[in-house]
C-alpha cells in the first residue's frame, strides 16, 4: 500500500503496511507526522464521496490506496481496520471509521460551520430521510447488481437479477426526479452532504447507463460534482 497526502499540499508517501518505506528520511516523513487524517481508499470506489467530503471541508489528509487485485483489503492489517474488508476506512486521531455514510455525517458534525448538515430540525429530518434512501434505495440495486456482476465469485453470479435490480434503480429514480422539481439543491438552500450523496449515486446510475429518462437528475448531480474534480490520487498510485 502506497499513500499520498491530499489537500492544500498534496505530497507522496510511501507505504503504511511496509515499514521499510516509514525510514525513508526528509520532508515526506515530517509531512506524513503531521497529517492526522488517513483515508484508505481506491479509485473508483466509495472513498470517492469521502475524497469529496474532505475536499469541500478543506481538510488536509492523507492517502492510502488499498489494492483489491493484490488482496490489500483482506490482509490482517486492513482487517483490523475493517473487519468486513471494504473501503473506505476514515482514521481520525483515535477514531476508526468504516461505512462511508457513516464518515460523511460524522466529518459534517465535526465541521458543522461548513453548513454540509442543515441545523434546523426539521431540515435535519428531511436530510436523513435522503441520506437513507441514497443508500438504502437507490444505491442498493446498483450494488446487486454490481456484485453479480464482477464482484461476487463467478459460481454466485446470477445475471437473472439484472433486470430487476435496473428496475428498481428507474423506479426510485422518479421519486429524485419529482423531489427535485423547482430546487437546486435536494434539502435546505444550499449544498449538503444530501446532494454530496445523491449526486454521488446518480452519477453511478448514469455510469451504467440507467439515467438516460431523468433529464433533472442528469442536470442535478452533473451540478454537483462541478465543485469537484476527483484527484485520481488513487488510481495514480495504483
Ligand atoms: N456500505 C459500505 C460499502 C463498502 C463497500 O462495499 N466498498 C467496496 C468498494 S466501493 C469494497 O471495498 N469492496 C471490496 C469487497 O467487497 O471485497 C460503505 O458504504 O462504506
Amino acid at each position: 500500500m502506497d499513500s499520498k497526502i491530499h489537500g492544500a499540499r498534496p505530497l507522496v508517501t510511501h507505504s503504511l503496511l511496509s515499514p521499510s518505506n516509514l525510514s525513508r528520511p526528509g520532508r515526506e516523513k515530517l509531512c506524513t507526522n503531521l497529517i492526522r487524517v488517513k483515508l484508505y481508499g481506491a479509485a473508483r470506489s466509495r472513498s470517492d464521496r469521502i475524497e469529496w467530503m474532505l475536499h469541500e471541508l478543506g481538510v488536509e489528509y492523507e492517502f492510502v490506496p488499498i489494492d483489491f487485485v493484490k488482496q490489500e483489503h483482506r490482509s490482517p492489517e486492513f482487517l483490523r481496520l475493517n473487519p468486513n474488508g471494504k473501503v473506505p476506512v476514515l482514521v481520525d486521531g483515535d477514531l476508526v471509521l468504516y461505512e462511508s455514510a457513516a464518515i460523511c455525517l460524522y466529518l459534517a458534525e465535526k465541521y458543522p460551520e461548513k453548513g454540509l448538515m442543515p441545523t434546523d430540525l426539521n431540515t435535519r429530518g428531511d436530510a436523513f430521510r435522503w441520506i437513507f434512501f441514497a443508500l438504502t434505495e437507490l444505491e442498493a440495486p446498483l450494488w446487486t447488481k454490481a456484485r453479480h456482476t464482477f464482484i461476487y465469485p463467478e459460481r454466485k453470479r446470477v445475471p437473472e437479477v439484472f433486470e430487476s435490480c435496473e428496475w428498481e434503480f428507474r423506479q426510485r429514480v422518479k421519486t429524485v426526479e419529482e423531489a427535485l422539481e423547482g430546487r437546486t439543491y435536494m434539502v435546505g438552500e444550499s449544498f449538503t452532504l444530501v446532494d454530496l450523496l445523491l449526486a454521488e449515486v446518480l452519477a453511478w446510475g448514469a455510469h451504467v447507463g440507467l439515467l438516460t429518462d431523468s433529464p433533472r437528475c442528469q442536470v442535478y448531480y452533473e451540478l454537483m460534482k462541478k465543485r469537484y474534480a476527483p484527484t485520481k490520487k488513487g488510481q495514480e498510485s495504483l
